[in-house]
């Protein structure tokens, strides 16, 4: 890295802990007040992640009616956590191959993991991949994933400015900001219409550097569950390359929002088909349920084979000193599913399902709304898609809601339909009938 970049990196990171803390001073002082105190006694106790800090709440709150629609993990009609049958019978056969070892894995993690990542989310048929125009590295999941991408846009990029959606998934910008890229957004979701504003999206990102990188979730937009249209996608994919902007994908819900997953690749696909370059991080916490496991991978496709090998070079001297190399255990669970096609025929089923159920939850709560006379229009539960609905609540409601019905959510009025189930269908929809008929 170069000094002014170096530099750069250096006041975005502590812009960004100045922003994490309430007094400035407390960043820089380490010594003891006085004899026996911690030479930690100023640090400032950080306030509790957006997401990740509903799930804290929610376990303490002791009400037998609790319901944790915070975070975005899947539940069984039952209210538990899934373990994919894909997945254990996959476990089992890794336990019992005793020729298996727990040596390190190379810097960019398992080969086969990484090619048929590439496929799963390329298509099997992929010119890029034929052409070995694709370089993949296995990550911790879709977060490790962004990470090591943004960072290695910082180091080997001439643009360091990447433009987000607004909103977006909380952690985009402590990613990219933390990585030494410059964060700014574009308009995307219209709150009147409770869908994409399109033309502000245009007109934002036709306004953008050229160069600049442009971040799009792959599909099931979070929070908001508002995808463009694959016209839209067209209009979208024609300015980015016009300007020459670098597209940045997250698919962290591959399969999740249709079913289908070449069906929720098609953007990704696009893009690739044109030739250009293109940035995918990519997760198996949600369509294989991995959460826990941190699999995911980062592929860059770029115009020459030669290109994308010199970039996996640079990939490795982002990886290494950051955590060396991956774990090994879910990417294996990962690759054996991939591989055997009676396993992964099972997964396409396990995976339908997961979100053929969150499809169900949609219609209920909206139909239970509906019955309860709730005001309002509240049609865009079942028009959204993916794991989240974009409630429209405010933050005074989701207050209100947790406080009287112990029923978590983010602030922003975003609930997890993954969370929900037949049975907690009518205590959300009373909720919200309160929420709605008592605060405006
Ligand atoms: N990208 C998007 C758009 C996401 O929604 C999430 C997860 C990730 C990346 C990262 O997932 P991974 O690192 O686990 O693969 N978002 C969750 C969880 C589901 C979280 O916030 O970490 C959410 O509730 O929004």
């Amino acid at each position: 890295m170069n000094s002014s970049a170096a530099d750069r990196r250096l006041s975005t990171l502590v812009r960004h802990l100045v922003g994490t803390v309430n007094n400035e001073s407390s960043i820089i002082s380490s010594s003891p007040t006085s004899a026996g105190d911690s030479v930690f006694a100023n640090v400032v106790r950080a306030p509790e992640d957006p997401i990740l800090g509903v799930t804290v709440a929610y376990n303490k709150d002791p009400s037998p009616v609790k319901l944790n629609l915070g975070v975005g993990a899947y539940r069984t009609e039952e209210g538990k956590p899934l373990v994919l049958n894909v997945v254990r019978k996959a476990e089992q056969l890794l336990v019992n191959d005793r020729s298996r070892v727990k040596e390190y894995l190379p810097i960019v993690g398992l080969a086969d993991f990484n090619k048929l990542s590439a496929k799963l989310l390329l298509g099997a048929d992929s010119p890029a991949i034929q052409g070995n125009l694709v370089t993949t590295v296995q990550c911790l999941s879709g977060t490790g994933s962004l990470r090591v991408g943004a960072e290695f846009l910082a180091r080997n990029y001439h643009q360091r400015t990447i433009y987000i959606p607004n909103p977006t998934w909380g952690n985009h910008t402590k990613i990219f900001t933390l990585a030494g890229l410059n964060v700014k957004s574009y308009r995307y979701y219209d709150p009147v219409t409770r869908g994409l504003n399109i033309q502000g999206l245009l007109e934002d990102l036709g306004s953008a550097p050229s160069g600049a990188i442009v971040l799009l979730h792959a599909c099931a937009h979070n929070p908001t569950g508002v995808d463009p249209t694959i016209q839209q996608w067209e209009q979208i994919r024609r300015l980015i390359r016009s300007k020459s902007l670098l597209p940045f994908f997250d698919s962290a819900y591959q399969g999740f929002a249709s079913g289908s997953l070449d069906g929720d690749a098609q953007s990704v696909r696009m893009f690739v088909g044109d030739g250009g370059e293109c940035f995918i991080a990519q997760s198996y916490a949600k369509n294989m349920g991995l959460y826990g496991e941190r699999v995911g991978a980062l592929s860059i496709v770029c115009r020459t084979a030669d290109v994308a090998s010199r970039v996996e070079s640079q990939l490795k001297l982002v990886i290494r000193p950051m955590y060396s190399n991956p774990p090994i255990h879910g990417a294996s669970i990962v690759a054996t599913v991939l591989k055997d096609r009676n396993l992964f025929h099972e997964w396409t089923l396990e995976l339908k399902a997961m979100a053929d159920r969150i499809i169900t939850m949609r219609q209920q709560l909206f139909d239970a709304l509906r019955a309860r006379g709730t005001p309002g229009d509240w049609s865009h539960i079942i028009k959204q898609i993916g794991m989240f609905t974009f409630t429209g609540l405010n933050s005074k409601q989701v207050t209100f809601m947790t406080k009287e019905y112990h029923i978590y959510m983010t602030s922003d009025g975003r609930i997890s339909m993954a969370g929900l189930s037949s049975r907690t269908v009518p205590h959300l929809a009373d909720a919200i009938h309160a929420a709605v008929t008592t605060l405006t």
